[in-house]
């Protein structure tokens, strides 16, 4: 009895140290060595189970956390003042062009990157269709036209408080042949009623004959969410085609060039703000942790140049001071904003001058 008493123990002992041992993975096969003979197949067995809910764990956790991509290009298309650029800004969430209530505020083609968990939309946002009156303004539909290759979608932005328009027409005529499927965009909704809206959506779906229509506004952001799930819903799968902390692919100083265009055409009137280009001459930092930027304002006329001066120097000081606020947001430090304006005689009948002004790509 006794000797059985003892050997029952040692059993019970036994078997608490291999539940110990086997939560710990003492059992490893490293240290078989360390057991009785007889129980290494027990050993071989736990090992091999233990090894292959691992693999199964990692291969269930790679499947469950892969993410299926979805990415493209989205073109955001019509004619000048319609609101694209600021429908950009309200899709990115940021600013990220420039906006203003003149036409052809936009003489690039700007790229912006929307990073999603598992998306990516990368939008071209164009310069607006129009009939042109100088090689600037062919070289600008030129430009709108270069990005309708190789995209996934396009969206059609109208202004719907406004009847259809000539260049709507131009705009609209240059998608024919499109096959890419085609948002119709009624923008700044805001300013008008529903029965308005329903008569400009059948006048502008008669241009184009869209895929989709939307009622948006994006200066308010209305409808702009729902608008971003609808492109996102056209887009393949894919990987993305830009890196995580990129949003754009043009550099720091084009980015403050616009932004002091940007208050040019904001600060003049006429034919003035259509003849300012500008250009980034040096960013070079300053004691203090300032930045100095010396930028060139480009005019065509001396008469225009002195209207851009102002009286004692009055304007220029104005249209730097508000750049300057704006840089110094884009940048998160001072600056130290130098403008100097350079007479360029007819620039923009001059192709010289618009490949120098980076308006040619
Ligand atoms: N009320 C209202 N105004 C808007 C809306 N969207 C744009 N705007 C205004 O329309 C004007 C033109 O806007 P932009 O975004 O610069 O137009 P765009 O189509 O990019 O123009 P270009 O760059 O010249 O081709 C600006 O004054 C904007 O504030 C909107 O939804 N509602
Ligand atoms: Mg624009």
């Amino acid at each position: 009895m006794n000797q059985f008493k003892s050997t029952f123990t040692h059993y019970i002992l036994l078997l608490l140290t291999a539940i110990y041992m086997q939560r710990k993975n003492f059992f490893h096969l490293t240290y078989y060595k360390l057991f009785p003979r007889k129980m290494y197949p027990f050993i071989q067995f736990q090992a091999l189970l233990r090894q292959g809910v691992a693999q199964w764990h990692t291969l269930f956790t790679s499947l469950i956390n892969k993410v299926i991509m979805k990415s493209g290009f989205c073109v955001l298309w019509g004619r000048p003042n319609a609101g694209k650029s600021t429908l950009l800004n309200a899709l990115m969430g940021r600013k990220h062009a420039i906006v203003s209530s003149r036409p052809q505020t936009t003489r690039h083609r700007i790229t912006g990157v929307l990073h999603g968990e598992d998306s990516q939309i990368v939008f071209l946002d164009t310069p607006g269709i129009h009939e042109p009156q100088h090689k600037l303004g062919e070289t600008l539909n030129k430009t709108a036209k270069s990005t309708l290759e190789d995209i996934e979608c396009i969206v059609f932005v109208v202004d719907a408080s406004d009847a259809p328009h000539a260049d709507d027409k131009r705009a609209a005529a240059l998608l024919e042949r499109q096959k890419t499927p085609l948002i119709l965009a009624l923008n700044k909704i805001d300013l008008i009623g529903k029965s308005e809206l329903e008569h400009r959506e059948k006048q502008f779906s008669a241009l184009c004959n869209p895929a989709h229509i939307v009622h948006i506004s994006g200066l308010q952001g209305s409808g702009t969410s729902d608008l971003r799930d609808l492109i996102l819903s056209l887009l393949p799968e894919g990987d993305p085609y830009f890196p995580p902390d990129m949003l754009g692919d043009r550099p720091l100083e084009f980015h403050i060039a616009e932004l002091i265009r940007e208050q040019a055409l904001l600060q003049l009137h006429q034919e003035i703000p259509h003849a300012v280009a500008i250009t980034i001459e040096q960013m070079v930092p300053r004691p203090r942790g300032v930045l100095y930027i010396e930028a060139f304002v480009h005019l065509e006329r001396s008469s225009q140049k002195k209207i851009f001066i102002g009286e004692n120097g009055s304007r220029i000081r104005e249209i730097g001071k508000a750049a300057r606020g704006e840089i110094e947001n884009l940048l998160e430090r001072k600056i130290f904003l130098e403008l100097r304006v350079k007479v360029r005689d007819k620039w923009r009948e001059n192709d010289a001058w618009i490949r120098r002004f980076g308006y040619k790509e």
